[in-house]
């Protein structure tokens, strides 16, 4: 590192309202070391830590309030379903959603979309018609839409991208037809962090007549968000990544396509009346929510959004835009590393290989030195084969670190070509 850069990673940065120091103290898991160091996380894509308050919430529900929703007169039962149902009414007001009903609670991102794979997609294509998806798409987002087209004849295209990974604005704008029915893309990216331009994206999927849904999983804890801005047809997100619980995860959709779907699970809460050869169904989002659903989880999920909204998005963004560019400055000087994805206003991903070393063992090596990245295709294998590489190594970051933290990253590298030199 070079006396410039050193002097910026000592830099306070001038942030009214942000104090990282204050928000780490939130995060006890950031205090320990691993093999004897300081522990550096760096994996926040994968799944974000969790703050002490929506830790407190979990406790505090299962010690106080814990009971079935939707189901008991009794005062436990009602006392937890208004607490499950507030926090919809928070999601509603973190996506500024103006009615609650049109969000339903998923296990995460991947139930999310597989449920409007199936219960959309799959009873309103016809042979022919075209779905595009890109290159950038996570698993998650590319799978449910095979299954899909299998299912019902349609096919799939790809939204190309360039080199730096940005869409490819022209080659989709030619893609779109009359054929184009539904357009699936992800806002960010979660191997390169790439945003994607939404903004001229779905406008001109409406124009054609396609649906478009949105996959929010890497925006949700990045991003402020307006979902009846933005004028998707789905988002779905999970609540792992936004600092709330494993096991909940949020999908929205418009209430005239939401109210046109049959449900793809049956069960309980989910029905108004059932004999024996026959049911029907509650309206959004119970007939989507089959069975005892993940009641604390969801009410975590509030409190985690409360805090992240407490801290403000717009301030969350910038510390980790910052941290991102400080990364990407740190690792292009590195002669050995190559950066995948520089496109310009990327949120808060750094995807890199190492000239003639594996990114398994690149992230072997720095975990020894108790720094954590992501290292593989990160489910996201067309986009590895589009850069032309089998894996990367990803550091990604959320709002609780440091540019120290990065300086420990670039410092950890040092190992990496100690040993392959
Ligand atoms: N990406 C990562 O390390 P689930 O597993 O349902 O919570 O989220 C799936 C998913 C969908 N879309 C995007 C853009 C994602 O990043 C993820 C999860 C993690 O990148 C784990 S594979």
């Amino acid at each position: 590192m070079n006396a410039t850069t050193e002097t910026l990673a000592n830099q306070t940065l001038a942030r009214p309202n942000f104090d990282v120091d204050k928000i780490r103290a939130d995060f006890p898991i950031l205090s320990r070391e691993v093999y004897g160091k300081p522990l550096v996380f760096l994996d926040s894509a994968a799944s974000a830590m969790k703050p002490r308050q929506v830790v407190d919430t979990i406790r505090d529900v299962y010690e106080n309030d814990y009971s079935n929703v939707h189901r008991g007169i009794h005062y436990l039962s009602q006392r937890c379903t208004d607490r499950f149902e507030a926090a919809r009414e928070t999601v509603a007001r973190f996506l500024k959603v103006k009615d609650s009903d049109n969000l339903i609670f998923t296990k995460g991102a991947t139930e999310g979309l597989n449920l409007v794979a199936q219960c959309y997609a799959r009873s309103t294509l016809k042979p022919g018609d075209e779905i595009l998806i890109s290159e950038l798409e996570h698993h998650s987002n590319i799978v449910p839409w095979q299954m899909v087209a299998q299912a019902t004849g349609a096919v799939i295209k790809a939204i190309p991208i360039l080199d730096d990974g940005q869409i490819d604005l022209e080659a989709y704008l030619a893609l779109l037809n009359e054929r184009t029915k539904i357009v699936a893309i992800t806002q960010v990216s979660n191997a390169l962090g790439t945003v994607t331009p939404l903004a001229q994206m779905i406008p001109a999927a409406h124009a054609v007549g396609a649906k478009v849904v949105v996959d929010g999983c890497q925006a949700t804890p990045h991003m402020a968000l307006d979902l009846p801005a933005m004028d998707c047809d789905f988002f779905a997100f999970s609540g792992h990544k936004v600092y709330g619980p494993n096991g909940i995860g949020v999908l929205y959709g418009k209430p005239e396509l939401l109210a046109a779907m049959p449900p793809y699970q049956g069960g309980g809460e989910m029905i108004d009346f059932v004999s024996i050869t026959e049911s029907t169904y509650k309206d959004a989002p119970h007939k989507f929510e089959a069975g005892t659903p993940p009641i604390v989880e969801a009410i975590a999920l509030g409190t985690a959004i409360d805090y992240v909204t407490e801290i403000g998005l717009e301030a969350i963004a910038a510390h980790e835009h910052d941290l991102v560019e400080y990364a990407m400055d740190q690792l292009a000087q590195i002669p050995e590393v190559t950066l995948h994805g520089t496109a310009p206003g990327k949120a808060s991903i750094v995807s890199f290989t190492w000239k003639g070393a594996h990114a398994h063992d690149v992230g072997t090596i720095i975990d020894r030195a108790g720094v954590a990245v992501r290292v593989g295709h990160h489910c996201a294998q067309p986009l590895m084969d589009r850069l032309g590489v089998a894996s990367t190594a990803r550091a990604s970051f959320g709002m609780y670190n440091t540019r120290a933290e990065v300086d420990r990253l670039v410092r950890s590298l040092d190992d990496v070509r100690t040993i392959f030199a």
